[in-house]
């Protein structure tokens, strides 16, 4: 990486946007210039970003003039309006939402598993969901090894994956919730202290919802096979940061789940933590803070011939987002 580049974030004051800014300082991008951009409520904001502070600005149409790779969170419809605009102005967009990462000109992209598909990007790539972005790590190397037929998932997603406000929710109502009064829902359907909520995003007709439908879809177009059937189950959970997926694969030729964790061991992005009789798994608090995804509980499963349930958590906002993102940008650069 010899060139510099002039990297903008856009939704740089939200959680997504901090861990991007982190991990772009972290992993030493190769920058130039850092342009922060959020709404008109963030003016008089400033972010540290290398030991200096640096303002945060309005999101204009002009603010990717002499922008390289322009990182975004701050929502689909951020993305719809603004991401064409920078394009046009010469940027290479990393979309972090949901808007773009089905439309077929649009790569959509985990390194580790497909960066062959960045070849053919028309300027926009897009990042997965939080939860597709782990589960297709687990996946990749059976995939190859065996085939894969069915895979059955259901998540346990923490709240940071909703955003700054969700975090406040969570913390307010542990406190009241502790303190025996009464909360008031505001982010989320249903309280989420001392709670489970089988809801992330809005339901569709087919009685999924959103964040399901974008785990089956994403997963399709990641491993480039549509013939994979893939159900899944979201579910959000009182955790602050950190993703947990059960995943049940039922593959195609017979695997051991030994055969399973030897594969997994060598798959980049995964840790296998795996020995469950000495209390060896990994929970939410295992993988906050960390790049890796990590996958413990590999076994076989009892039920049908040819199945492995494992148990796959990583930080939602680095791998299933941040590290993600600027993982792109790293491939781009090499390309
Ligand atoms: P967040 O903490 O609520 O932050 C939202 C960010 O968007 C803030 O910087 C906010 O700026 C900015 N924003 C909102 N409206 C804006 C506007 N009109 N103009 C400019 N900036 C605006 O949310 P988050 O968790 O960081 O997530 C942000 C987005 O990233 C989500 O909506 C989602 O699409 C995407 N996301 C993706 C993943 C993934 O798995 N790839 C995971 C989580 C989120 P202000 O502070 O000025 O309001
Ligand atoms: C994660 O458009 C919005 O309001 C954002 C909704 C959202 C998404 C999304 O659909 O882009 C919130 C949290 C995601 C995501 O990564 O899919």
């Amino acid at each position: 990486m010899s060139k510099k580049v002039v990297v903008a974030v856009v939704g740089a004051t939200g959680v997504v946007g901090r861990e991007m800014i982190a991990t772009l300082e972290a992993r030493d991008f190769p920058i130039e210039k850092l342009v922060l951009l959020a709404s008109e409520r963030s003016v008089g904001e400033k972010i540290q970003f290398r030991g200096q502070f640096i303002h945060v600005e309005v999101l204009v149409p002009e603010s990717f003039v002499g922008i390289d790779f322009a990182l975004f969170s701050a929502g689909g419809s951020i993305s719809e309006t603004f991401a064409p605009e920078a394009v046009k102005r010469g940027a290479i967009v990393i979309d972090n939402t949901s808007f773009f990462r089905m439309h077929p000109d649009v790569p959509l992209v985990v390194p580790e598993v497909n960066a062959h598909a960045l070849k053919t990007h028309r300027g926009i790539i897009a990042n997965p969901n939080c939860s597709t972005a782990q589960m297709v790590l687990a996946l990749k190397p059976i995939y190859d090894a065996v085939g894969i037929e069915r895979v059955v998932v259901s998540t346990y997603q923490s709240v940071s994956g909703a955003g700054k406000d969700a975090i406040v929710e969570l913390e307010t109502q542990s406190r009241i919730g502790v303190s025996g009064g009464q909360v008031v829902p505001k982010i989320f359907s249903k309280p989420i202290a001392f709670n489970v909520i089988p809801q992330i995003d809005s339901f569709l007709d087919n009685g999924y919802t959103k964040e399901e439908m974008k785990m089956i879809n994403e997963t399709k177009k990641i491993l480039g096979d549509d013939k994979i059937a893939v159900t899944a189950t979201t579910v959000r959970v009182p955790v602050f940061i950190g993703h947990s997926e059960s995943i049940n694969i039922q593959t195609k030729q017979k695997i051991t789940a030994h055969e399973v964790r030897e594969i997994l061991k060598k798959m980049p992005g995964v840790e296998v933590m795996d020995d469950p009789k000495n209390g060896v798994y990994p929970t939410p608090r295992d993988a906050a803070g960390k790049d890796a995804t990590f996958i413990g509980r590999i076994r076989e499963d009892l039920s049908i011939p040819n199945g492995i349930e494992l148990w796959c958590v990583a930080d939602n906002l680095r791998k299933g987002a941040a590290l993600n993102a600027v993982q792109i940008a790293e491939a781009l650069i090499a390309l």
